[in-house]
């Protein structure tokens, strides 16, 4: 009447107190998007959680003026083993702006060169293994190998570590005791009020204790026997924690922090990136034209070079296969959701009302099936990240690796590693889809293929 805006409730509540969280919230979130629209309101045992996925309001949640990260219920979970790392720190927490400002250049574009070999040894990995399997037709169980593959790189490149994960029949113990802790961290969100989980709770411990001490064996590798950092601290990620200062004050992260950062590295820097390579897979599989391209642009980079010696920048000749890995990460970005905090009480898209601190989800796979992306976002169409397709797109209907100042760091480090990788496989392999695959996802707060097998047959860049 007065002209003010005002909050009007027409936000959908769902409860889930009855029938409670399901095995996989992210694709029952995702279901409730598709029932409800883009904005509803999920109570859970006395909790409400705001989830969002329309480009109208994430483009005012990406206003690092109104709004900040959020340390979700889910992270803070996840803090209970990364601590202040990076990932988990609360945005006004000291060490995440000093382990930020000291880590940042280990991130820049430029320094993907210095992570390169170590990078490329592992892809070779890779190649030895899928070549032995090529050669006795026997299946490639392609998550756990790309788990592999991520795992080796992120220990070798950032922390000089080797997990040696392809000389394994199972998976390092590293892996499994980290996946069941983020499956923890997961199923904690669906508590019942008064249910009993001390079991739950002294084995999520015991692996929690676990993963720290791998990692400190990683960092006593690198120091000496008094803990501190030995003549030379090395310029990868470790060696920069150790030895680096903050420029402002001159001091150092202390020990327990780069426990944290080294874990939050080990799961940050491989469990989302081998998802990404698990689902681009997936995909060219079920795409023989996408699959062609993709062959075509190694064949003209690499000829019939029976093994190729991909350079750094060979890697940024390669837009096609970026394009595709860019296309699975909007199907299935694999961190399929980040939390914004509201700065100050606000009104979101004029009708919402926020009290200051209150989160807000953001549910990251339905935000990249808005109908900003026509009228087939399911779609797989790796032509949507061709150049003059980006830049006629708002920057905000596309968020894997998140928003603003808390947005991934390890971006560039992802998608160099990936890119190369794919390449080489799609290069070197035909993809054999013996079990006529049906995608079905597994979560443990990040997204993978289930069960995804391929055989392969060796190719000749001609075929
Ligand atoms: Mn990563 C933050 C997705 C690869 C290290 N990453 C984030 C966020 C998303 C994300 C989303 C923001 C979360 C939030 O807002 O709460 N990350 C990805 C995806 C891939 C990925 C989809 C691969 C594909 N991330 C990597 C790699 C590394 C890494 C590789 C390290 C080598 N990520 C991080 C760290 C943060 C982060 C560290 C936290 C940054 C910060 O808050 O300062």
């Amino acid at each position: 009447v007065d002209g003010a805006v005002r909050p009007s409730e027409e936000v959908p509540v769902v409860d889930l107190s009855a029938t409670g969280l399901s095995d996989t919230p992210l694709q029952q979130a995702m279901g409730l998007a598709r029932e409800h629209g883009a904005v509803y309101r999920r109570r859970l045992h006395g909790h409400e959680a705001l989830l969002v996925s329309s480009l109208e309001l994430v483009t005012e949640l990406a206003d690092e003026n109104r709004f900040a990260k959020g340390v979700s219920v889910a992270l803070e979970n996840v803090r209970e083993f990364a601590g202040d790392g990076l990932f988990t720190a609360y945005n006004d927490e000291p060490n995440w702006a000093k382990a930020h400002d000291i880590l940042m250049p280990a991130f820049a574009l430029g320094s993907m060169r210095t992570y390169h070999p170590a990078m490329l040894k592992v892809a070779r990995r890779v190649i030895g293994s899928w070549d032995r399997r090529a050669a006795d037709g026997t299946p490639v169980d392609v998550p756990d190998d790309m788990t592999r593959m991520t795992l080796d790189t992120i220990g070798l490149a950032g922390f000089g570590f080797d997990f040696e994960s392809f000389s394994r029949a199972t998976m390092h113990p590293f892996v499994e005791a980290m996946v069941r802790c983020l499956e923890w961290s997961m199923k904690r969100l669906g508590r019942e009020p008064d249910g009993d989980y001390t079991e739950e709770d002294a084995a999520f411990r015991a692996d929690a204790d676990y993963l720290a001490s791998v990692v400190d064996e990683v960092i006593a590798s690198r120091t000496g026997a008094d803990g501190t950092p030995g003549e030379e601290a090395g310029d990868d990620l470790l060696g920069l924690m150790l030895g680096a200062t903050h420029p402002a004050d001159g001091t150092t992260l202390d020990l327990a922090n780069i426990r944290n950062q080294v874990i939050t590295f080990l799961i940050a820097g491989h469990e989302t990136t081998s998802g990404a390579l698990s689902f681009a897979l997936y995909h060219l599989l079920k795409d023989p034209a996408a699959l062609r391209l993709a062959q075509r642009e190694a064949d003209e980079l690499w000829g019939d070079q029976t093994d190729p010696d991909p350079s750094f920048e060979d890697i940024g000749r390669l837009p096609y296969t970026r394009q595709v890995l860019n296309e699975a990460l909007r199907l299935w970005p694999t961190a399929a959701a980040f939390s914004r905090q509201a700065r100050t009480d606000t009104l979101l898209g004029g009708r919402i009302p926020l009290k200051a601190g209150q989160l807000v989800t953001v549910l990251t796979p339905m935000l990249h099936r808005d109908p900003a992306w026509g009228d087939n976002p399911e779609l797989f169409d790796p032509t949507r990240f061709a150049p003059e397709a980006e830049a006629a797109r708002s920057p905000h209907a596309y968020k894997p690796f998140g928003t603003g100042e808390r947005a991934c760091i390890g971006r560039q480090f992802a998608l160099h590693e990936a890119t190369m990788l794919l390449a080489m496989l799609v290069h070197r392999y035909r993809l054999i889809d013996h079990s006529d695959y049906r995608l079905s996802i597994k979560e443990t707060l990040t997204l993978k293929p289930d069960g995804f097998t391929l055989t392969l047959a060796r190719r000749t860049p001609a075929d």
